[in-house]
């Protein structure tokens, strides 16, 4: 499918459109945030701001490649003719946006669904994709076999340390019953590991570990448009991004780090569900 798309070409339509909505977004949380709606429970929050990022993407991509197919996580979604699917998050960390915390941003993907090497459990892989951090300005793009960068520089990736030096970044769902879970996997992984980030956005996790930022990233529950792009952007740094066992990384589990970190994490998260 690949062969037939130029995936440079897509990564520069993706990180424009991600620059150019998250300028956006960062105006609309200087005069003000208002929720619009909740989703999965009351703390799942959609601002105004999330439904018009979402809007200037689609209308950014019809514009410019009309024959794709879209998924966002605002409702977004149409059926494309060419195999190619872009896959957005308006405000990826939308919480943080809600508390002007800087921890949120504008990512974008386009993926196809051949089953080739990169491919998540929802049956997409990224061929090429943008995060973009309005409040640091930073630009995280990444295509396939192109590698990672930074505002056109390489990233290095993670680290390859130990468990006990391992700077591991997480994150927790919206309801009840999973919290319940993340925090008995948590106890069990904490006293394994340097200390824990959770900064909000799992777009932002996955580049600050192709930054070298953070040693290692798991979290369950994440939507194709929390990592599309960014689990593309750490693996073009060198990361390993995988499930548990031989299951593909998604909604069910994301590890992501170093081939050996996120081996023995993965043994460490499979000995806490275990324990559940
Ligand atoms: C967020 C994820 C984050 C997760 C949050 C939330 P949203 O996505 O990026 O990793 O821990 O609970 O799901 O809801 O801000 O688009």
């Amino acid at each position: 499918m690949t062969d037939s798309v130029d995936v440079a070409a897509f990564a520069g339509i993706a990180g424009s459109l991600a620059r150019e909505v998250g300028e956006v977004i960062r105006a609309k949380r200087a005069v003000g945030v208002t929720v619009a709606q909740t989703k999965s429970s009351l703390t799942d929050v959609v601002t105004a701001a999330d439904q018009e990022a979402e809007r200037l993407l689609a209308a950014g991509l019809r514009r410019l490649r009309p024959d794709d197919g879209l998924l966002g996580e605002e409702g977004a979604s149409t059926t494309g003719t060419t195999g190619v699917t872009w896959v957005v998050d308006p405000i990826d960390g939308t919480v943080n946006y809600l508390y002007d915390l800087p921890a949120y941003a504008v990512s974008v993907a386009a993926t196809v669904e051949d089953g080739g090497p990169g491919t998540m459990s929802d049956g997409r892989r990224a061929v090429a994709g943008a995060v973009y951090v309005p409040t640091s300005g930073e630009l995280f793009t990444a295509w396939e076999g192109g590698g990672a960068h930074l505002d056109g520089e390489r990233l290095p990736g993670p680290a390859d340390t130990e468990l006990g030096r391992t700077l591991l970044a997480t994150g927790f769902g919206y309801t009840v019953e999973r919290r319940t879970e993340q925090v008995e996997v948590l106890r069990h992984v904490l006293p394994r590991v340097r200390d824990i980030r959770r900064m909000g956005s799992a777009a932002v996790d996955l580049c600050m570990l192709a930054a070298g930022r953070v040693d290692a990233y798991y979290e369950r529950g994440l939507q194709p448009w929390d990592y599309a792009a960014a689990a593309l952007i750490a693996r073009e740094s060198g990361a390993v991004v995988r499930g548990l066992g031989d299951a593909l990384p998604g909604e069910e589990l994301l590890i992501a780090g170093t081939p050996r970190i996120s081996a023995e994490l993965a043994t460490l998260i499979e000995e806490a569900y275990r324990g559940l």
